[in-house]
């Protein structure tokens, strides 16, 4: 028999999934935030967490929990959004999940079954923070991180992290690839394949890392093409978006989205990392690279993109915002989806005329208070002038 509890859980997540998100008050001109986030643990199907039957769960326990919804990777597929969403269980361990909404902004409902991928890595420990990317070969590839203990460091939190592969047609049923291959860093994460060739060949943004925390010498973004996404190896990564001291990437930095084709250049909208007295703090950043030759920066707006406000700064890993999906319709709409302190996932839409009005109008970083101090009175001065015509 089918516990009672079971209909009112249900009817509390149909009611959720049916309310209608609204853009809020912020403000900004560059994009809009939305009052509600767009996927969240209470988002995930009652049948997932609950044996739903009386006789083996007569007090209604959530047997299997989870933890939270977050870093997803996103995709639209006639005119229909997906995302595919980083589910972490109660057991810490990440799962894929896809959940499908007819506006991006609200209804995200989660299809019946999780990502199953092919189990071919049997040290792969957890996975997580997957790109869609939709590649002119054809397929859509989901590129993600596979993390194992390190088993040559006695250290219990030792882990090394690596770009696994997977594809698809239908994100249902998936093919595993090999994980790629750096020839010259020992770990990868934010590994975000480029949507269409580059010379015939396929091209990954990176991020070269010398442990499973730490860059260290690993210098920011990197780019690097290889031959054959089966076996994907990759010698060289040139740094395209640096580490700069005293700047919002000075920690580290990472690929987000997969970058969007707009009129003059590749929107890529990445993650930086500054130190301070309460930990990391993660925001998003925006650059953009050559159409033709997108490992050249072309624009390099100064300071952040979006931060963590309000409800978005607390959470499992407080002041964090962090991307690994956005989407451009046909029309110009993008969505930018962003998860809050790796807990729950919202939604930032404008277009690509903003976002290029953004790359390129924005100043860029004169990396000292002097300089700034003048860019911000030569504004007010230009104001000002205006303002007493
Ligand atoms: O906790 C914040 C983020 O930390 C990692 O990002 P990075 O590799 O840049 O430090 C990732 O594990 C990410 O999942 C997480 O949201």
């Amino acid at each position: 028999m089918i516990h009672p509890q079971y209909y009112a859980e249900q009817t509390k997540l149909e009611q959720m999934i049916q309310r209608k998100n609204r853009k809020s008050s912020f403000y900004n001109g560059i994009f809009d935030r939305y009052e509600d986030p767009v996927l969240t643990r209470e988002h995930i199907p009652v049948t997932w967490k609950y044996d739903i039957d009386a006789e083996t769960n007569p007090y209604f326990m959530e047997r299997l929990g989870v933890n939270a919804v977050m870093n997803s990777g996103a995709i639209v597929l006639n005119g229909r959004f997906y995302l595919a969403a980083r589910v972490e269980g109660a057991d810490r361990k990440s799962f894929f999940a896809v959940a499908e909404s007819e506006t991006g902004v609200d209804g995200f409902r989660f299809w019946d079954y999780p990502v199953v991928l092919p189990d071919t890595c049997p040290e792969e420990t957890n996975v997580y923070d997957m790109r869609l990317t939709k590649h002119e070969d054809g397929y859509i590839y989901g590129v993600f991180c596979s993390e194992s203990k390190d088993s040559d460091d006695a250290d219990l939190s030792a882990a090394v992290a690596q770009a696994g592969i997977v594809r698809t047609k239908d994100l249902k049923t998936w093919e595993r690839l090999d994980n790629l291959k750096t020839l010259r860093s020992a770990q990868q994460r934010n590994v975000v394949l480029h949507p269409e060739f580059v010379d015939g060949k396929y091209a990954f943004y990176t991020r070269p890392m010398d442990g499973f925390i730490e860059t260290g010498s690993g210098g920011g973004i990197g780019f690097g093409l290889c031959e054959d996404i089966c076996h994907a190896v990759i010698d060289e990564e040139k740094i395209i978006s640096r580490r700069v001291y005293h700047t919002l990437t000075e920690a580290k930095n990472g690929a987000g989205a997969v970058p969007i084709r707009g009129k003059k250049c590749w929107i890529h909208v990445a993650h930086g990392v500054r130190n301070t007295a309460a930990g990391l703090r993660y925001v998003l950043y925006l650059f953009g690279t050559d159409l033709k030759e997108p490992d050249k920066v072309i624009a390099k707006p100064s300071g952040v993109f979006l931060v963590p406000l309000g409800k978005e700064r607390v959470g499992d890993v407080s002041n964090v915002v962090f991307t690994n999906g956005a989407v451009a319709k046909e029309n110009g709409d993008v969505y930018i989806y962003y998860a809050s302190s790796d807990t729950r996932m919202h939604v930032a839409v404008t277009t690509i005329d903003k976002l290029e009005d953004y790359l390129f109008g924005t100043p860029e970083d004169p990396l000292r208070s002097p300089d700034c101090v003048k860019q911000r009175c030569d504004l007010i001065k230009k104001n000002l002038r205006l303002l007493n015509q």
